[in-house]
């Protein structure tokens, strides 16, 4: 049986942190969708040497709710880089029947806005979903360029944007500005990477009809939270930075893996010993 994404959080808590926050943050409202962007290449693993076979314990099953997800609520301003930094994001995985679209902007020191993946579909063996198109395979992946220090990155989620274009609804990392006012995305920092995995269906778990808020459809979400899966390269140093690890120089990297009871509920800034035990 496949492990859940809790039981393999659970195995994974020595390397692993929620990038929870109970602040609200800035509206994402500022944010609009440019059908003229285009999608940049896409490199394969071989091309790119990396690997996502680490991260696929963190796919949520098809269909079942991701438990307790508000303890992975992304904080996007966490997503603030300290260090420079040539940004890729890479498809992990996607269950989903919708064809998902994923942008991003930079806004600081670097300005840039565009266009992740066109068209989340995934092909081959190992996918989730089982659901239309095959345009990425596992661990595929793009580049955003160098990403200057002093800026924050985010990310957006076009649900079925390849086919319903601009009357799609978009979801964004920071809840408030969600029109259903529901999370759609949970966060981890993993192996000096940062996974972020969507869900893709307007409203509460379950719910149908019209939303009477929005006269938005309810589209009855299992809230399962693996229609689009990926992983960030922001680099090693910004990861260590926003999970409030001490960034090891040289002299000091061994002590880095005593680091081993980050807790996983919880942004909790936990200062490094420099002991050697
Ligand atoms: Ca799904
Ligand atoms: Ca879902």
């Amino acid at each position: 049986m496949k492990p859940t994404v809790l039981t393999a959080l659970i195995a994974a808590t020595a390397t692993l942190t929620g990038l929870f926050s109970k602040v609200e943050t800035a509206s994402a409202a500022d944010f609009t969708w440019d059908n003229s962007w285009t999608q940049p290449t896409v490199l394969s693993k071989s091309q790119t040497g990396f690997n996502d076979a680490p991260f696929q314990q963190f796919v949520q099953a098809e269909s079942v709710v991701l438990p307790n997800s508000g303890q992975f609520k992304l904080d996007p301003t966490k997503l603030n880089l300290k260090y420079d930094y040539d940004v890729s994001v890479y498809f992990i995985n996607e269950g989903a029947g919708y064809r998902n679209q994923l942008a991003f902007d930079a806004l600081g020191t670097t300005n840039k806005s565009g266009l992740l993946f066109n068209d989340i579909s995934c092909e081959g063996s190992g996918c989730v979903g089982g659901g239309g198109g095959n345009a990425l395979k596992l661990g595929d992946g793009v580049k955003l360029g160098n990403i200057t220090a002093g800026t924050q990155l985010d990310f957006w989620l076009r649900a079925d944007g390849l086919n319903r274009g601009n009357s799609a609804n978009i979801f964004s990392t920071d809840t408030a500005s969600n029109a259903d006012k529901l999370q759609h995305a949970v966060a981890y920092a993993y192996n000096n990477y940062i996974l972020l995995a969507f869900e893709d269906l307007y409203g509460d778990l379950y719910a149908s009809g019209i939303d009477s808020a929005t006269g938005k459809l309810n589209e009855g979400s299992d809230r399962d939270f693996n229609d689009v899966v990926v992983v960030l390269d922001i680099g090693e140093k910004n990861v260590k930075d926003l999970i409030g690890a001490t960034v090891p120089e040289p002299s000091v990297t061994l002590s880095m893996f005593a680091v081993g009871t980050v807790s996983m509920f919880g942004l909790r800034r936990r200062r490094q010993t420099r002991t050697s035990n």
